[in-house]
């Protein structure tokens, strides 16, 4: 049997909300714009484009297309610097049991990112070489819950979308999943990712016989 496997990358493989978060929040101080980690909830997932649209929208304020690019580098400038510290304590619990369990059992496996940044964050962790193939935000042009990035990562693995399972942090992304006809997995709150066909707290509650099940459904 041979099923596709889809992974988000932030808030499912790392946790790089926190970066973005601090970036963000400069960002926004600068602008006088409040913002709390609860606004960037609402991120996760969200492309940096939207990103920057939204806490604009908060703040009620608007600025010119020059300098709203002028911000997004500025920022992602900043985000990099941290990204440049990463390695791979900074990979999920059980991530890489999960990835090697699967690879054991020769099963294809996708990234399905919005990050434009998601090549060099896995290499940063050494987690690049355990993809089939990597799909980001620099591959697509409709964010999640769009299901773009997943049917683009599926047709790369030349699997069919009802055969592949997607794990993913965020709302957005489960309805991505969904819409695409495929199985979707959460990480993370149950009382949030409501739409999701099955929800972990993390890879830790995720066995090998769970696993086996989904490659043999
Ligand atoms: C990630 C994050 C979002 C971020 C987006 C774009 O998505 O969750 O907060 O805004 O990527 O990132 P970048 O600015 O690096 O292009 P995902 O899909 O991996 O959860
Ligand atoms: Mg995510």
């Amino acid at each position: 049997n041979r099923k596709g496997f889809i992974f988000d990358l932030d808030g499912v493989i790392v946790d790089t909300a926190k970066y973005h978060f601090l970036a963000w929040q400069n960002l926004a101080n600068e602008l006088g714009i409040p913002f709390t980690e609860e606004q960037n909830e609402q991120l996760k997932g969200v492309s940096r484009v939207k990103s920057l649209e939204k806490i604009l929208e908060w703040g009620n304020t608007s600025i010119s297309e020059d300098q709203f690019q002028k911000l997004m580098n500025d920022k992602n400038e900043e985000y990099l610097a941290y990204i440049a510290t990463m390695d791979e304590s900074e990979i999920l619990p059980d991530v890489p049991r999960v990835l090697d369990f699967l690879c054991s059992k020769n099963q294809p496996i996708a990234l399905g990112s919005a990050s434009k940044n998601a090549r060099i964050i896995l290499e940063k962790v050494g987690l690049y070489s355990k993809f089939d193939t990597i799909v980001d935000g620099t591959n697509v042009t409709k964010a999640k819950p769009d299901p773009e990035v997943f049917i683009l990562g599926a047709s790369q693995l030349g699997v069919p979308n009802k055969q592949c399972i997607v794990f993913e942090d965020s709302l957005a992304g489960i309805q991505a999943a969904n819409n695409a006809g495929m199985i979707s997995i959460g990480i993370g709150d149950k009382n949030v990712l409501t739409e999701a066909n099955y929800v972990f707290a993390d890879f830790t509650q995720i066995h090998q016989d769970f696993i086996n099940q989904l490659i043999n459904s």
